[in-house]
């Protein structure tokens, strides 16, 4: 997997050559590139950002920078494109960010192996890719369908397991840190006309400074899913927001089982399998139910079996 990151702080990512991207780098799992979007700018002052058309507070990001930079790394002919709405919404459907899997597809996947299980979502990035905008049809060539740009956006749909997951099978991925007020709206769009698989995302319900972290929390989500990454497949499959359709998970221990007066709850230590499974479940339903309400709410209650419906 090719990733290309472009930002006006593009320092900000030399962490990821430490840890475990940085060892799956040297795998050569994947390649990840950070680029300086004033690397694409002609004046001297290196300017990026301009005020917004119709007033108000900030700065925008000029798209003439930004296309620049994507028709390089993207590997498309700069062309007018006349006829794309610089209002349409991005996504053609209702967005559902759920982080809810199918269980059906969870359940087949656990049978299969955990690798398999890890990536439910298979083949769904070149399905999406492979029915290209209308607009794609002139005269401009249409973009690689396997390579997916990616924009964090704080006004945009919530960042989900799904969409990693979904992620993790592209072969490239540009993401286009913006700064400021956010960047000019026809970007998206226009790239997006071009046949390329473009989306918009947000991390969460808060304000940070620019896309950079937003970007790092996608990344670490999307590379752990590459095959090889993690030593422990299983490890995957059993986490919060994964599996046994998106509960959060039951709590840990580990020995001694008795610590600064603490003990475990006893049927862990019980050595009956069948037990320790039912306790987990009920208190992955209840925990999730307490803290979590939303995700009960989206449960596919066929997914539910006799005996959790009695927790
Ligand atoms: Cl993707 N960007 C910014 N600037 N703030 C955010 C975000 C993204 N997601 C949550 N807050």
């Amino acid at each position: 997997m090719l990733i290309d990151i472009v930002s006006v702080f593009p320092e900000y990512f030399s962490v990821l050559d430490l840890s475990l991207l940085g060892k799956a780098q040297s795998k050569g799992l994947v390649e990840v590139r950070a680029h300086n979007l004033r690397d694409w700018t002609h004046d001297v002052h290196h300017s990026v950002d301009d005020t917004p058309v119709g007033g108000g507070a900030g700065m925008v990001m000029k798209p003439a920078v930004w296309a620049e930079c994507l028709d390089e790394l993207l590997g498309l002919e700069p062309v007018d494109m006349p006829q794309v709405d610089p209002t349409a919404e991005l996504w053609d459907e209702p967005v559902v960010s759920d982080g809810a899997i199918d269980e059906a597809t969870i359940d087949e996947g656990t049978a299969k192996g955990a690798d398999d299980a890890a990536r439910p979502d298979d083949a769904v990035v070149s399905e999406s890719v492979s029915e290209p905008a209308p607009a794609a049809e002139s005269a401009a060539p249409a973009a690689d369908s396997d390579t997916v740009l990616i924009f964090p956006n704080p006004s945009a749909p919530l960042f989900t397991q799904r969409d990693a997951t979904q992620l993790s099978h592209a072969g490239h991925l540009v993401f286009g840190c913006g700064r400021y007020e956010g960047y000019d709206a026809r970007v998206p769009r226009y790239y997006k006309a071009r046949g390329v698989d473009v989306r918009e995302y947000s991390i969460g319900d808060y304000v940070l400074n620019g896309g950079e972290v937003a970007v790092s929390v996608m990344l670490e989500a999307i590379t752990r899913l590459l095959p090889g990454f993690m030593g422990n497949p299983d490890s995957i499959v059993e986490e919060s927001y994964t599996g046994s359709n998106a509960l959060l998970e039951h709590l840990q221990y580990t020995r001694p089982t008795t610590w600064r007066g603490i003990s475990v709850p006893e049927v862990l230590t019980s050595g009956d399998h069948g037990k320790v499974d039912r306790y987990r479940r009920d208190q992955a339903l209840a925990r999730t139910a307490d803290i979590r309400p939303d995700l009960i709410e989206k449960l596919d209650c066929t997914a539910l079996s006799k005996a959790d419906r009695k927790t």
